[in-house]
C-alpha cells in the first residue's frame, strides 16, 4: 500500500543548541544552567560527559546544512540559545552569536530547508537562575525581551517561531523529578514554574503580534497519551488525573484559554495551587497561537493507585495513578520505553476533536538505541528497525490526516546524533551517525530512506 503525504508537507528533523552546538562558553557565550551543572554537579551526568563538544553545528553548519539538503530535508527545527545571543539573560547582545544565527538561518534558506526557530529549550541563563529562573516573574520579562530581540534579529526570515519546547519539562525535571538543575523536589515550585512559563509564552506571543510580523507563531508540547488499564471508574479517574496533570494542565491553558477546572479543586484541596492573578487569567485567555509542534515518544498506561494519597510526602501528580506494564507490550529497551505507534494517530484525533483542529505538526518522534555500532555494515549503520519506526508512524499518522487532521509536516529527533540530557551518546537517534572520536558524520540507512520518502512524499 502507498502512504502517500499531501503537498507541502514539512519534512525534517529536530534539535536544540544546548545537544548540538558545542563550544559551550566560547565566542562570547554565557553560561546556562547546563554549563553550570556540567561543572558542579558532574556525577549527575551520564558518565561524566557534558555539553562542551556535542555535535559541533556551531563549528559545522555549512557543512551540516548541505548535509540536510542531501538527505532533502525542506524544514529543520533548531533553537536559540539565549545565553549564546544575550549572555547575562538581559541586557547586552553577544555580536557573535548575531553572525551565527545569521549564518544559520540565511543558509537554510539557501539551501531551501525551512528554518523553524525555538526561543526556549531548557537552558536558563545562569544569571538568571540565580534570580530563582521561571520562578522569578523578573524572568518573564527578560524572556520578553529576548524573544523581541530575537524577533527583530530574524523575523524578517523566520516564519515559523516557537516559544518553548515542551514547557512542562523545565517544571517537572528541574523542580518536581529532580532530573534538571536546580535539583528541586516541590509541586508548588514547580507548579509556579510552569505556570510562569505560560505566561513568558503568553508574553512572546504578544509581542510578536504587535511587531505585525508576517509569520507564524506557535509552542511545542511533550503529549503522552495516556491509556487507561480498563474502563473502570478507578482506572478511569487514575487516567483523567495523569492526563490533567501533564498534559491538559498545559495544552488547556495554551490551547483553550484555560486551566481544567478539575486540576484546580484538587491543587485547592491539597494547598498546592501556585500564586495566579486575575489579569494572568486574562492574558491566558486572550492568547492564541497559529501552530502547535507536537513531540511524541510514548503512551502512559494508567490503573488506579492503591491505597490513599500519602499526605505526608512531597505532594505528586503520582498519588493519583499507577503506571503499569501492559501484557504484551513493545519495548525500545535502550530507553526503558514502550514503542506505541497508534499514539499519533490518538493525538491527531484528540487535536482534531478538542483542540479546534488547529494546524500542528509532528515536531519530535525517533527511536533512541544504544549500540549502533553494531548495525555498521560497508560504513553504513544499518538501522532498518528505525526505517520501520518510522515507517509505522507515519502510517498512523497519514490515516489522521485522511481523516481530517491538520498535520503539516513530520520532524524526526534528530537529525545528527546528538547529546542528551539523561543519557549523553548512549541512544542515537540521528539521521547521520556521528564518530565521537573523529567528529566525522555519515548517514545511516534511514538518511536514505528518508530522503527518498521525502522526494515521494511518501513510501510504499
Ligand atoms: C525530548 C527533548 C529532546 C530530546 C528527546 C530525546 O523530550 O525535547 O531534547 O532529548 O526528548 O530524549 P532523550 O534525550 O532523553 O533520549
Amino acid at each position: 500500500m502507498k502512504i502517500e503525504f499531501p503537498k507541502p508537507f514539512f519534512w525534517g528533523a529536530a534539535s536544540s543548541a544546548t545537544q548540538s552546538e558545542g563550544r559551550q562558553l566560547t565566542d562570547g557565550k554565557g553560561e546556562n544552567i547546563w554549563d553550570y551543572a556540567s561543572k558542579e554537579y558532574n556525577h549527575r551526568f551520564y558518565e561524566g560527559v557534558t555539553t562542551e563538544d556535542t555535535s559541533y553545528f556551531y563549528r559545522d553548519y555549512q557543512q551540516d546544512i548541505q548535509k540536510m539538503q542531501d538527505i532533502s530535508f525542506n524544514s529543520f527545527r533548531t533553537s536559540i540559545s539565549w545565553s549564546r545571543l544575550i549572555p547575562n539573560g538581559t541586557g547586552a547582545v553577544n555580536p557573535e552569536a548575531v553572525i551565527f544565527y545569521n549564518n544559520i538561518i540565511n543558509e537554510m534558506i539557501a539551501k531551501g530547508v525551512e528554518p523553524f526557530i525555538n526561543l526556549y529549550h531548557f537552558d536558563m541563563p545562569m544569571p538568571l537562575q540565580k534570580k530563582g529562573g521561571f520562578e522569578n516573574k523578573e524572568v518573564i520579562e527578560a524572556y520578553k525581551q529576548y524573544a523581541k530581540t530575537c524577533f527583530e534579529l530574524f523575523g524578517d526570515r523566520v516564519t515559523y517561531w516557537f516559544t518553548f519546547n515542551e514547557p512542562m519539562i523545565p517544571a517537572e525535571a528541574g523542580y518536581l523529578h529532580d532530573r534538571h538543575y536546580p535539583y528541586v523536589v516541590d509541586f508548588k515550585r514547580a507548579a509556579m514554574v510552569l505556570h510562569n512559563i505560560i505566561l513568558a509564552h503568553c508574553e512572546a506571543v504578544k509581542v510578536y503580534r504587535e511587531m505585525k510580523l508576517a509569520g507564524k507563531i506557535g509552542i511545542i508540547m511533550d503529549v503522552i497519551p495516556v491509556y487507561p488499564r480498563s474502563q473502570n471508574p478507578a482506572d478511569l479517574d487514575a487516567a483523567e488525573m495523569a492526563d490533567l496533570f501533564y498534559t491538559k494542565s498545559v495544552n488547556d491553558a495554551i490551547l483553550k484559554g484555560k486551566y481544567p477546572t478539575r486540576l484546580k479543586e484538587v491543587l485547592e484541596e491539597y494547598d498546592q495551587l501556585p500564586e495566579v492573578t486575575v489579569a494572568d487569567l486574562a492574558l491566558i485567555a486572550a492568547t492564541k497561537i497559529d501552530l502547535l509542534g507536537i513531540n511524541y515518544y510514548r503512551p502512559r498506561r494508567v490503573k488506579a493507585k492503591e491505597g490513599v494519597p500519602n499526605p505526608k510526602g512531597v505532594f505528586s501528580p503520582e498519588w493519583f495513578f499507577d503506571e503499569y506494564v501492559m501484557p504484551g507490550r513493545r519495548m525500545n529497551t535502550s530507553r526503558g520505553i514502550e514503542i506505541y505507534p497508534r499514539g499519533i494517530y490518538d493525538i491527531a484525533k484528540k487535536i482534531q476533536v478538542e483542540y479546534d483542529n488547529i494546524d500542528w505538526f509532528v515536531s519530535e518522534n525517533g527511536i533512541g538505541i544504544e549500540g549502533e555500532e553494531a548495525f555498521i555494515e560497508e560504513g553504513i549503520v544499518q538501522d532498518d528497525y528505525r526505517i520501520d519506526f518510522l515507517k509505522e508512524h507515519l502510517t498512523y499518522l497519514n490515516q489522521a490526516m485522511k481523516e481530517g487532521s491538520n498535520c503539516l509536516g513530520y520532524h524526526m529527533w534528530t537529525f545528527v546524533d546528538c547529546w542528551s540530557w539523561g543519557n549523553a551518546y548512549k541512544n542515537r537517534y540521528g539521521f547521520y551517525r556521528l564518530d565521537l572520536a573523529t567528529g566525522e558524520k555519515t548517514v545511516k540507512k534511514s538518511g536514505l530512506w528518508f530522503k527518498e520518502t521525502v522526494e515521494n512524499n511518501g513510501f510504499d
